[in-house]
């Protein structure tokens, strides 16, 4: 079945590369929530966070956590929400698995992951 994601990982529709190893891609939200606004997915495809294995979900965090620090440095941000929607109900979009990092300022007047959620 065609996935968005799976054809963004494959350069079948263009991106802004944030980062790629073998386990993951990132690249900038195509709508984004501010400067920087990242999205990390893994590169198997798995519809939602919670039907992946616990070990490939540990391993996307851990990159999470790296291109987080990454992104934050980029723009200079104070902090970021990380996040993800787990399926539709949650406001899932795109059925392939996919983290948000959306940098965050001082002052930036976002609240918090609550707040942008509900
Ligand atoms: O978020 C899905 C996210 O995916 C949403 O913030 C827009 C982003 N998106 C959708 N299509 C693209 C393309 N082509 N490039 C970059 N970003 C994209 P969700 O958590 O599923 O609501």
């Amino acid at each position: 079945m065609e996935c968005l994601f799976c054809n963004i990982i494959k350069g079948e529709i263009p991106s802004y590369k944030v980062y790629e190893d073998e386990v993951a891609y990132a690249f900038l939200d195509i709508n984004p929530c501010a400067r920087g606004h990242t999205v990390v997915v893994p590169k198997a495809h798995y519809e939602n966070f919670t039907e992946m294995p616990a070990e490939e979900a540990g391993a996307l965090f851990a990159t999470v956590r790296m291109i987080a620090r990454l992104v934050e440095d980029a723009v200079s941000a104070d902090g970021s929400n990380i996040g993800l929607n787990n399926k539709p109900a949650a406001g899932q979009l795109v059925p392939h698995v996919h983290v948000h990092i959306i940098p965050r300022s001082e002052g930036d007047g976002g609240g918090s992951m609550h707040s942008i959620v509900s």
